[in-house]
């Protein structure tokens, strides 16, 4: 893990990008020293989880998720037509998928296995960083870290995209969403320790995996399945659609939610 410093330092953002997100204002939030854990966590940690205690996510017992459209056959969109997602054409809901068949029915984890665990829910992630005797981070802490002491950049790193001409994360390059090019070498996740991303050590804060954060999207509701924030994008996030591979950008999930761009990494008090 790495120590985030404590500190009162910026959030947010008063140029956003997509208003319903809630991005802006930009505001001072005041945390304490904290450990983050450097990389998301990988099939392999994962594994020891549920092996140890026997844990079923929750995605195997519902018997689904989502999966993206590149990973079914053009006969299986077509028979799974009416399981979209309604403004998300290109997310289905496939019976069979779980963290240990990532990428459809018929696959499994080998050669993934230093790869971000997905197809977890909220609920999960909680479950394996109790586990671990961690938390998950406050949206507050996982932006304060992908920030990496600078202030009121746009990405862990700064404000290019691209410096050196090099690819600093994981998304999608080309057409979305039919024409992947995998410029940045990687069309689905990438393992957990690539692309390291700022001076705290963190790798993949932005991109590869959506990450799941303690906070509800809506302060104070207590509806069964409340939203949680995520943060970070995914390998799926162009800047066409979905320019949230930046510290300020914000997404939300219920807790009950499970897909294949969607993982978390641990956080403990220091
Ligand atoms: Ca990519
Ligand atoms: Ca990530």
């Amino acid at each position: 893990m790495s120590l985030i410093p404590c500190g009162s330092l910026h959030i947010g953002t008063n140029e956003p990008h997509f208003e319903a997100d809630h991005e802006s204002p930009e505001r001072v939030v005041k945390v304490q020293d904290f450990y983050l854990d450097e990389h998301e966590v990988s099939n392999a940690n994962f594994a020891k989880f549920t092996e140890q205690i026997n844990y079923k996510t929750e995605a195997e017992r519902f018997g689904d998720s989502f999966l993206f459209k590149t990973l079914l056959t053009p006969e299986q969109q077509t028979e799974l037509e009416v399981y979209r997602v309604v403004n998300a054409l290109w997310w289905y809901k496939v019976k069979g998928v779980s963290w240990r068949k990532p990428n459809g029915i018929n696959s499994n984890l080998q050669g993934l296995e230093q790869h971000p665990v997905v197809h977890v829910s909220w609920r999960d992630a909680v479950a394996y960083c109790t586990w671990a005797g961690k938390r998950l981070p406050s949206e507050s802490e996982w932006e304060v870290a992908c920030r990496g002491g600078k202030q009121r950049k746009l990405y862990p790193w700064g404000n290019k995209l691209m410096p050196k001409d090099q690819h600093w994360l994981n998304i999608w390059q080309g057409e979305f969403p039919d024409g992947n090019t995998q410029q940045d070498g990687y069309q689905f996740t990438c393992p957990v320790n690539e692309f390291r991303q700022n001076n705290y050590d963190l790798y993949n804060m932005v991109g590869n995996v959506w990450e799941w954060t303690a906070d509800l999207w809506q302060a104070g509701d207590t509806s069964e399945s409340p939203a949680r924030v995520k943060k970070g994008g995914s390998y799926l996030c162009h800047k066409s659609y979905c320019y949230r591979y930046r510290c300020a950008a914000r997404s939300q999930n219920t807790e009950d939610s499970s897909a294949g761009n969607l993982g978390f990494r641990c956080a403990k008090n220091a």
